[in-house]
């Protein structure tokens, strides 16, 4: 997958450049990335790439000509929808991340102070999105989010490809408890049936954990997901063993 950044600061992406799953993917070939700096593209002295708001207040907006310029070169370079990360987007999930994972490239904008000149959005960009109802101060990390989500879906990118397989195991699903040694600690045992060798009880016990923290902590997702057989039985069982617990 190739992915074209806009950004007045490209030196954020060090962070995926230089570290974890986003720099092997970009040592194996699976990613290729490339930054574009509108300020590259100012004609200024000062090379300005923001001004006032029309209408007043506080903050200035990006300007749309540095940025139209480094988008079309962008587009040139890699094609691709172009992205831009915003407040104003409809939000992040993994179901867009999965379809957006099958591109062969994609342009990301990231914007800085209040926004961009709506003119430049309207005419140069595909599609808005938000990583979540919060404030951050630009969509550098925001692009760096959607970035690391969509090169764990690339093939071949996983380090341990079970995890892949466990990901499409729980999807919807919050995770199951995790554990490694010491197998005591502070008076805390590891649950026996992770040492039982006994694989089919392990993996149901691990479904019954990730079915049950889902149904106590977010029942929104639950009532998303259909439940097999199986998941219905073990979410059952989870219910009556914390009743039990409870008396
Ligand atoms: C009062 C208006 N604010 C909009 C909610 C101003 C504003 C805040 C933060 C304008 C831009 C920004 C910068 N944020 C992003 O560029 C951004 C973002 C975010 O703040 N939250 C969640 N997702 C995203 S994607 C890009």
């Amino acid at each position: 997958m190739r992915l074209d950044v806009v950004t007045i600061f490209p030196g954020m992406f060090d962070a995926v450049r230089y570290w974890g799953m986003t720099r092997r993917a970009l040592e194996s070939g699976s990613l290729e990335l490339a930054l574009w700096d509108p300020r590259e593209f100012t004609e200024d002295s000062y090379r300005r790439v923001d001004d006032r708001p029309y209408g007043g207040g506080p903050g200035m907006v990006m300007m749309i000509e540095p940025l139209r310029r480094a988008l079309t070169s962008a587009r040139a370079a890699g094609g691709g929808k172009v992205l831009h990360l915003s407040p104003q987007g409809g939000k992040l999930d993994q179901a867009r991340i999965k379809a957006l994972a099958n591109q062969d490239s994609l342009v990301l904008l990231s914007g800085r102070y209040e926004g961009i000149d709506e003119r430049l959005i309207e005419t140069e960009v595909d599609d808005e999105i938000s990583i979540g109802d919060y404030v951050v101060a630009g969509g550098e990390l925001p692009a760096m989010v959607l970035i690391e989500a969509l090169v764990r879906q690339l093939p071949g990118v996983l380090g341990n490809d079970g995890s892949a397989a466990a990901d499409s195991f729980s999807d919807g699903l919050l995770d199951w408890p995790h554990y490694t040694r010491p197998e005591v600690y502070r008076g805390g045992n590891v649950p026996p049936v992770l040492l039982s060798g006994n694989h089919d009880e392990i993996r149901r016990w691990r479904l019954k954990q990730a079915l049950g923290r889902t149904w106590m902590r977010r029942p929104d997702l639950l009532a998303k997901r259909k439940l097999n057989k199986e998941e219905h039985q073990l979410l059952e069982q989870y219910k009556r063993e914390r009743e039990e617990r409870e008396s």
